[in-house]
């Protein structure tokens, strides 16, 4: 009796979601760090910003040009489009640990991800990537030099999404820091150094 409940706990328990949120500035390397954590830790990446360009970039949806100004603004499209497109990741993928790059990064965001998501999933930890504004500005500058493509690798959105950043996404770290998820890295290494901290966090918290 006792053996088939314990059973059926740990069935339960392994099939609860479990997230790890990655968060910091535009170009802090989120993205470049959740790659190296999808091959050493088998987590799914997604990544908010990408699911919102694959959206945009679809020609049956009726939010593209919406997205795309608010991407250009430096603006965060509202909850209801970006919870929708990371709910329907989760669940296509079929599996169970995410890093979900990107997001919640206003307070729409996290009251959105609260009343739809949240008691769904175990929210593990928020890695932030913590990197000084110049650093980040020149990334995204070279990044754009070098034909990525996305409309807002120059100046005047990066002034934007900082601004965005500073104002909006801080408070989100700040309130998750105060609930002790919060593992701060040092973003302005090199990208080898960067994955050696992620790396001691990880296995300190036993998710290798
Ligand atoms: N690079 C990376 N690490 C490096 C290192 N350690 N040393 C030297 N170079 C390094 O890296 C950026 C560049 O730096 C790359 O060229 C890389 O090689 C190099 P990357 O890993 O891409 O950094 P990342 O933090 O992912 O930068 P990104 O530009 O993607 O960050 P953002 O947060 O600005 O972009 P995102 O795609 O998440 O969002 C874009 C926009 O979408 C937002 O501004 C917003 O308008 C919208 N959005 C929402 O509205 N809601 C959301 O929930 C999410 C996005
Ligand atoms: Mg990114």
């Amino acid at each position: 009796m006792i053996t088939g409940l314990r059973s059926k706990l740990k069935q339960f328990i392994k099939m609860v979601p479990k997230v790890v949120f990655v968060l910091g500035g535009p170009g802090a390397g989120k993205g470049t760090q959740c790659q190296n954590i999808v091959r050493d830790f088998g987590f799914v990446h997604l990544s908010a910003g990408d699911l919102l360009r694959e959206e945009r970039a679809n020609p049956n949806s009726q939010y593209g040009e919406l997205i795309e100004n608010y991407i250009r603004e430096g603006k965060i499209v509202p909850v209801d489009i970006t919870c929708s497109l990371l709910e329907r990741a989760m669940e296509e993928s079929g599996k169970e640990r995410f890093l979900i790059d990107g997001f919640p990064r206003n307070q729409d965001n996290l009251e959105g991800w609260n009343r739809r998501v949240a008691s769904k999933v175990q929210l593990l930890m928020v890695l932030f990537f913590d990197c000084p504004i110049e650093i980040c500005t020149e990334r995204c500058l070279n990044r754009g030099a070098a034909g990525s493509g996305r409309s807002d690798d120059n100046l005047e959105s990066l002034k934007k999404r900082f601004n965005t950043y500073q104002v909006e996404t801080k408070p989100i770290i700040d309130y998750y820091q105060k609930m002790n998820l919060v593992r701060r890295l040092d973003a302005s290494l090199s990208p080898d150094e960067v994955f050696n901290q992620v790396k001691n966090v990880l296995n300190e918290s036993n998710l290798q």
